[in-house]
């Protein structure tokens, strides 16, 4: 151990004895050569004092507080907006392990090459050290992990997504010394370091070593690339450790449905990002499923923990504490409990602002906004005034709507399990699974067109397996045989459901009204899985014959309805034969299951 290393190590850390913990913040504090260090405690007055500093620094600009009270604007890096894919590694140390689907480095190559930018790297900054917990602090089902950062936004975004500060630290500790106990080797929590750097596209990676349940990011202040414990940690490297004990860490909304006679299904449900998860976690019941007693509980927006209960069902926690949400497209209209939410101490992103320094996107209102998302006068010239992937930050507890169950210990039981994407054609706006296998199968070969949420191209489409695309941390063939692994003797799993809102019409307008209409959708579903609601076997699945769905009063002709649940023979033929060439691109760990699967599909679509 060096000087430098010495001297950080007699930095207290308060409350914790974990020689681990404090063995490797001394060894960052020697590479990145912090002015200070400072352990987050995740009190009000901390966070207070970390919104006072950012004040002064020019990091956050108050929003009007007469109208939108604690609300904060953050601007971004304009070259810093969204998730990096193409800089995001998966660092196993056999290349196969991490797969087709994630850029690959060799974990000593990846180490020397972020750490070369790490070195020095926070001289003038502080440190600060961000214990966290991913769930409820009390659940067997959620994980600790602790971030290493110089940006005080990401500690401020990091104290509302998850459970931060004394409690997690104190629960490391305890989960440390248990370990020590029982002689166990290997890592006692998920440690992330990250850095701003100097915000260079040319210098940023985002690096994953579930080996070591590590993660290293650097050159990023932004949402996933930066914000450790939601993709990096509750998706990349939670999928890797879920495979291992035999749960899901899963890119999926958590939404609890309560029907008029007061029982309540969950569904978890998965969609690419910013393709309307935090909507459909959020949905208002239309008129007259309201006044006859429908009622929808928000439990998570994005991500879900998925454990085998004794029962045989899945259990879920959404392992986060907050919503990172997009805002445009957030509406009254949209989701009205996103906005009741978000109405004080938010954090908003890259938004723009109207003259009275309210926070505005498009979609909001037709006001028009005074700056747009990068503090420049409003000019349409200069494109949207919000940055498409414009974001709010805001404690999950401020939703209207927010579940009783969602702090629950031992999750939430799941009924069923959806799968959608964006497709202007194809796929019809609802169909079920004939079995595990075949929902699988079904979530293997989502597919969606791209939002901004990821930089690169909008709107091709492109496989998105599960939604998990850019947040497996292992081989997709082992992940599809992982799911394939849950049908065993013993076992009531969720019914599995594939559904698309974003079918368009020959004018390319949206034929399905979506929002809050959209629980006509789930009706159905909950009915299936009750055993209460009709269905007809179609080649690719179970679809509702008329009257099993219930369509009326949304202006929907018959042309419409029909256009919904269409199944074109040709088209879906070419669609089964690229899910085939999909599934071939993995190679050997393909799951062979799946391959028989989609043959059974191909040729009962030749009998159709
Ligand atoms: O930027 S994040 O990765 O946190 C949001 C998303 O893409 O879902
Ligand atoms: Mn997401």
């Amino acid at each position: 151990m060096n000087a430098v290393t010495q001297l950080y190590q007699d930095v207290p850390a308060p409350g914790t004895r974990l020689q681990e913990l404090q063995d490797w913040v001394g060894e960052v504090a020697a590479l990145v050569r912090p002015d200070a260090i400072h352990w987050c405690d995740g009190s009000d007055d901390e966070y207070a004092a970390l919104l006072a500093g950012m004040r002064s620094d020019g990091i956050l600009l108050p929003l009007n507080q007469a109208t939108h009270p604690g609300c904060w604007l953050h601007r971004s890096d304009p070259d810093d907006v969204a998730r990096v894919e193409h800089l995001t590694f998966v660092c196993t140390r056999e290349r196969d392990d991490a797969g087709p689907n994630n850029h690959w480095m060799p974990p000593d190559e990846a180490h020397a090459k972020i750490d070369a930018l790490f070195e020095g790297c926070m001289r003038g900054r502080t440190m600060y050290v961000v214990p966290y917990c991913m769930g409820p602090v009390d659940s067997p089902l959620a994980r600790c992990g602790v971030e290493i950062t110089d940006s005080p936004y990401v500690v401020a975004n990091m104290r509302i997504m998850t459970r931060m500060g004394e409690a997690a630290l104190a629960r490391i500790e305890r989960e440390g010394r248990e370990r020590a106990a029982r002689g166990e080797r290997g890592p006692a929590f998920v440690k992330g370091l990250h850095s701003l750097g100097e915000l260079d596209p040319e210098r940023r990676f985002i690096m994953h070593f579930p080996e070591q349940l590590s993660i290293k990011s650097y050159g990023s202040g932004y949402g996933g690339n930066a914000l450790l414990g939601k993709k990096c940690h509750a998706l990349r490297i939670a999928s890797w450790q879920a495979r291992q004990e035999g749960w899901l860490a899963e890119h999926m909304l958590i939404v609890g449905i309560e029907n008029p006679r007061g029982e309540t299904h969950y569904v978890a449900a998965a969609f690419p990002s910013a393709c309307g998860k935090t909507n459909l976690a959020m949905l208002i019941p239309p008129e007259g499923y309201r006044e006859a007693g429908w009622k929808v509980w928000t439990v998570g927006d994005d991500i879900a923990w998925m454990h085998p209960g004794d029962d045989g069902r899945l259990w879920a926690i959404n392992p986060e504490a907050g919503f990172f949400g997009v805002a445009p497209g957030t509406s009254a209209k949209s989701n009205p409990n996103a906005l009741a939410t978000i109405a004080r101490d938010t954090i908003f992103t890259n938004v723009a602002v109207t003259e009275d320094n309210q926070p505005w996107w498009e979609g909001l209102d037709d006001r028009v906004p005074a700056l747009d998302w990068q503090g420049r006068p409003y000019d349409p010239a200069n494109g949207p005034a919000a940055h498409p992937n414009a974001r709010f930050t805001v404690s999950a507890k401020q939703c209207p709507a927010y579940s009783p169950r969602a702090e629950d210990p031992h999750g939430v039981p799941i009924s069923a399990i959806v799968f959608g994407g964006r497709r202007a054609s194809l796929v019809p706006l609802v169909f079920e699974a004939r079995d595990w296998t075949h929902g699988v199968l079904i979530g293997a070969a989502m597919a969606s067109e791209t939002t901004a949420a990821a930089a690169g191209q909008v709107g091709v489409v492109r496989r998105d397996p599960m939604a998990m695309k850019p947040f497996c941390g292992y081989h997709f063939g082992d992940y599809f045989s992982h799911w394939l692994s849950f049908d065993k003797p013993g076992a009531k799993l969720p019914k599995v459901f594939h559904v698309n809102w974003f079918r368009k019409d020959a004018d390319g307008r949206f034929v399905w009204p979506g929002f809050g209409e959209n629980l006509r959708v789930l009706e159905w579903i909950i009915g299936r899985v009750e055993g209460t609601a009709g269905a007809v076997e179609s080649a690719i699945g179970g679809m509702p014959r008329e009257g099993d769905i219930h369509l009326e009063g949304i202006g929907l002709g018959i042309g419409a309805a029909r256009a919904l649940f269409a199944i074109d023979g040709p088209e879906w033929r070419a669609e089964l034969a690229d899910i085939g060439g999909y599934l071939d691109g993995y190679g050997e760990r393909a799951p062979e299951a799946l391959k028989v699967e989609l043959r059974r599909i191909v040729d009962a679509l030749a009998r159709a």
